[in-house]
């Protein structure tokens, strides 16, 4: 038995009835020294008073030989006098390219003008990467909403503007063009106290501030992976500007298509953007309300967010440190045993062995009882999702017992990234010296897809979830050159439950907890403080610092450019704890490297993956997340927000991440429930597991050496969440909904205040409250020890309706007002808004079961008495469904409508229809189905809730089906 057992049973009640986690068999690996994750450091630029100023130092250009056309304009752009070599080689002459592609959407393109094929990739985002729209037919200037003006004094400059007032929206009068083979730079004027949203992944606020760089390289922090205002997995370098005036407001986007490490710097009264190469590849959207530049950046850019299957829009639990099937077993048993609904687990790599991708950790997740387990789950509605990482383990070639056709097979179809020296580059990740596949050839795909489908017929699991594709790499360059023999070799950091090493245990507790829970918090310091005196955290060998890189003439320097991102790790250094930028791929005269593709990596091993899983079950929607992302990504991949921590203030930032990535188009998206990093303690895992119902992941997940915090670990725990997973099963038409508006429409499933009501600027700062679509608004509880919260009811000053969802009973709340709502533990603030029909299903214990149920409505009635809804149904997995129904709801003159097109039948009744903030006194209903009136026989009638008509026992007149044809039912 491991020594740091003893040190969690010094914890008594916090572990009283949990089962001891062991960390996973690993064997006594030699461990690599931790020099191997050195790389020299460098000083930010943002840091570096000394650093010259692009603007200050460089020339600009001067366009001529204007060419114009109906659809945009196109011009030569040449440098206006000598080199500045700022950070980088000017190239002298560009091209640019302005194009009007379409009424909303302006995209003005500068790239250098001679562009030899081999380099083409170093400049030219290939729209095999990420989709780059062209310009659509019927398109031109005179229809556009925008306008593009330019003038050459004293250089180059550009404005775009909007048509019809002519307001500014992007403006470089002013400032110089930078453009060199390592340094882009455009600088923007904005309004003052501009208030721009977007440009995920970052975890921060959701209004971004005036003072604020962000930096963009994917990267992953073991130590702190959620660290705010940093870079972090994704990258989406698109923002959504709202200006307020008058009472109303418009708003407009701007997507700047360059994958390249890149900074913006929001600054008091402009943003400069900066990238570390590529081109200006520039798209304007012109909104005009922030719901219409979203759908706009969603269906004219970059597609629209996938359609999940409607199971996963249940809830998930995993965890780091689940042993063998029997521990899952047990997981899935107590979630019915205390009757909380639970639609799949994930294996974290403890199914594995030794951490090798399609392999099953022997004596613990062996194939046979793994499809015991399995048929089991299936049977009941379950599903199963391990976790992949896009890396392979490098067998020792000495050793034949280590052998892993799994990578022979890569190697046969070269199928790997290599180093500058044209052999593999071998990094290192969790299971000891690893390659990784070139994601970019097809020649990956393949084998990706190959040992997806090979496995699968082993263990028919569910989906995937993609890890370290950051692209994640424990070690400075191909450190494994020369040195697999010594495979399988530990990694050099410590590993969370690692015997003997500071973090053998995790003894971080919720803030408050030293309050709520004072001796057992004062015990857990205490073995914090032993186990940090006991296993001291190795001081980290200061490294080197490399100076400020010099421009040298027709070279790049890949590692360490002369622009320095301020990336967050320690050293700051590109190199550091990624595939390193001078890595090259397999894409022949390009010779592509990591420097331009590493932001990608998530998104081409995500595609990859997600095409892989399509062909494993022909037909069907996978299930797919992915740690790291870029603008694309959505169409095919959901994402989690990486490894949160167990603390009041990472819950809060969730929210603020999840509008940020709706923006960007991932809508299936999610947080880690209850927090990954740290302990988390009932009171903070209730009101996580509340907020996470209305997320569209819906994940509880922890890491190895923490204790355990599935929802039914604690009695409060498990009744809040029973209570709050019944609105979410019932809800499930409505939420699958509104995923068919995202997908057809580029519509989002979350959303903030502001962009349901964009008039009212008191809100456009509001990350403490959101919607679910346009109907619900959730007021969670974000901080401890409280009962209540305040929130506000947006549109009151205009006559909007508020409903507490629990008892439908009208909110009484001023234009303005934060309201103070009860909020108990078990309770979570939910309100419907008036003038909406939410159609439901009551709860089952799986999606599966929940749709089974008859149906019923909530019509909560606005000012006037009217209100409408609508339902999307198919049958929720296939991805081109051979029938679908939509059906619009309608309140008015005292009849429900219900009007329906398509041929998908469910064959289920409408059973009820609850009318919130009506006043006629009903006892009657006439009912009528397509055409042909019903026999409503058995409907009762209840008006004893103030305010609100209940009508039960309807099921009888629609038993062949609510939507088989248009409906009405007349209160009489
Ligand atoms: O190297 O698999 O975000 O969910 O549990 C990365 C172990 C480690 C990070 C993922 C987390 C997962 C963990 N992984």
């Amino acid at each position: 038995m491991r020594g740091f057992t003893t040190l969690v049973w010094a914890l008594p009640a916090l572990v009283a009835g949990q089962k001891p986690q062991y960390p996973p068999a690993f064997p006594a690996n030699p461990i690599l020294p931790s020099s191997i994750n050195y790389a020299p450091s460098v000083t930010p630029n943002v840091m570096d008073p000394t650093a010259p100023n692009a603007q200050v130092v460089c020339p600009g250009y001067i366009a001529s030989s204007i060419e114009e056309t109906t659809t945009g304009l196109t011009a030569d752009l040449a440098l206006a006098g000598p080199a500045c070599s700022a950070y980088g080689n000017d190239i002298k002459d560009l091209t640019l390219s302005v194009q009007y592609q379409s009424k909303e959407r302006l995209a003005v393109k500068i790239y250098p003008k001679h562009l030899a094929p081999s380099n083409q990739s170093l400049y030219i985002l290939s729209p095999s990467l990420t989709p780059q729209p062209e310009v659509q037919y019927g398109s031109s200037k005179s229809a556009s909403d925008l306008q593009f003006t330019w003038t050459n004094s004293p250089s180059f400059q550009f404005r775009v503007s909007r048509a019809s007032s002519g307001d500014v929206i992007f403006d470089t009068y002013g400032h110089k063009l930078v453009f060199e083979d390592q340094f882009l730079e455009l600088v923007t004027d904005m309004v003052p106290d501009y208030n721009i949203y977007g440009l995920p992944e970052n975890l921060r606020g959701f209004r971004i501030p005036n003072n604020f760089t962000q930096t963009f390289w994917n990267a992953y922090n073991l130590d702190n992976d959620q660290e705010l205002d940093v870079n972090s997995h994704s990258v989406h370098p698109v923002y959504l500007e709202t200006r307020y005036g008058n009472g109303s407001s418009l708003s407009h986007g701007v997507y700047a298509r360059n994958a390249h490490g890149q900074e913006w710097l929001m600054r008091d009264s402009s943003i400069t953007y900066r990238t570390i190469g590529g081109s200006f590849d520039l798209y304007f959207l012109s909104g005009s309300k922030p719901a219409d530049v979203i759908s706009q950046y969603q269906t004219g850019i970059v597609n629209t967010p996938y359609l999940p299957a409607y199971w996963h829009l249940g809830f998930q639990q995993v965890r780091w440190g689940y042993q063998n099937w029997t521990n899952l077993q047990d997981v899935v048993d107590a979630y019915a045993a205390q009757n909380i609904q639970l639609e799949g687990v994930m294996s974290d790599l403890d199914y594995l062995k030794v951490n090798r991708d399609f392999t099953n950790n022997p004596g613990h997740y062996d194939i046979e009882p793994g499809k015991e387990f399995l048929e089991r789950l299936h049977a009941n509605g379950q599903h199963y999702m391990p976790i992949l990482d896009p890396n392979i383990y490098v067998p020792d070639p000495t050793n034949f017992s280590d052998a892993y056709p799994t990578y022979d097979r890569g190697v046969e179809l070269n199928a790997y990234i290599r180093d500058s020296n044209a052999s593999y580059y071998i990094g290192v990740l969790w299971p000891g010296f690893s390659v990784s596949p070139d994601f970019i050839t097809p020649q990956a795909h393949q084998f990706w897809t190959e040992q997806i489908i090979a496995y699968h017929e082993n263990l028919a699991f569910d989906g995937f979830w993609l890890d370290v594709n950051d692209a994640t790499s424990f070690c400075t360059g191909s450190c494994g050159q020369g040195r697999i023999e010594e495979n399988p070799i530990h990694y050099p950091l410590a590993f969370p439950g690692d015997a003997n090493t500071s973090v053998a245990v995790d003894y971080r507790f919720p803030e408050m907890f030293n309050v709520t829970n004072a001796t057992e918090a004062a015990s857990a310091s205490s073995a914090m403080m032993s186990q940090s005196i006991m296993y001291p955290t190795p001081s980290a060998t200061p490294t080197p610092t490399v100076g400020r890189t010099l421009a040298t003439p027709g070279v790049r320097n890949l590692t360490y450019p002369p622009y320095a991102i301020n990336n967050f790790l320690p050293g700051h250094s590109l190199q550091k704890q990624v595939i390193s930028p001078d890595a090259t791929h397999n894409d022949g005269p390009f010779n592509s490297t990591e420097y331009e593709l590493h932001n990608l990596y998530g998104h081409t091993s995500g595609n990859a993956t997600y095409n892989a899983l399509k062909a494993v079950t022909p037909g069907k929607r996978p299930f797919f997340i992915n740690r790291s992302t870029f603008s694309g990504s959505g169409n095919f991949s959901g994402h989690w927000g990486g490894d949160t921590n167990s603390k009041w203030g990472n819950m809060y930032f969730g929210i603020s991440q999840a509008l940020q990535f709706s923006i960007a188009g991932i809508t299936y998206f999610g947080v880690e429930t209850c927090g990954f990093n740290g302990n988390a303690d009932m009171e903070l895992c209730t009101r996580w597991m509340q907020l996470s119902a209305w997320f569209p992941l819906y994940r509880n997940h922890n890491n190895r050496n923490t204790i355990a915090q599935e929802a039914y670990r604690w009695a409060t725990t498990a009744e809040a969440t029973r209570r709050i997973m019944n609105f979410r099963y019932s809800l499930l038409p409505y939420s699958y909904t509104l995923f068919h508006r995202a997908n057809v429409a580029g519509e989002t499933v979350l959303r903030a205040l502001a962009w349901e009501f964009p008039d009212d600027a008191s809100l456009k700062a509001v990350e403490t409250q959101f919607m679910s679509g346009p109907a619900l608004l959730v007021t969670p509880v974000l901080a401890p020890l409280a009962t209540s919260v305040q929130g506000v009811f947006p549109g009151v000053a205009e006559g909007t309706i508020w409903y507490d969802l629990y008892t439908l009973q009208k909110v009484n709340a001023a234009a303005g007002e934060n309201k103070t709502l009860d909020a108990p533990l078990v309770h979570q603030p939910i309100h419907v808004r008036g003038g909406y029909i939410v159609p439901m299903q009551s709860a089952g214990n799986t999606t599966k079961t929940s749709r089974t149920s008859p149906w019923s409505l909530i019509v909560a009635l606005d000012k006037n008495g009217q209100a409408k809804g609508e339902l999307y149904l198919d049958d929720g997995i296939s991805l081109a469904p051979n029938a679908t129904k939509n059906v619009e709801f309608s309140f008015t003159n005292n009849t429900v409508h219900a009007t329906v097109s398509g041929e998908y039948n469910d064959g289920l009744p409408l059973a009820n229809i609850t009318i919130a903030g009506i006043s006629s006194h009903t006892h009657r209903v006439s009912v009528s189905l397509g055409g042909k009136a019903c026999n409503s026989r058995g409907a009762k009638f209840d008006h004893s809730n103030g305010g609100v008509l209940s009508i039960t026992g309807l099921q009888h007149a629609t038993s062949g089906g609510a939507w088989s044809g248009d409906l009405t039912v007349e209160l009489q």
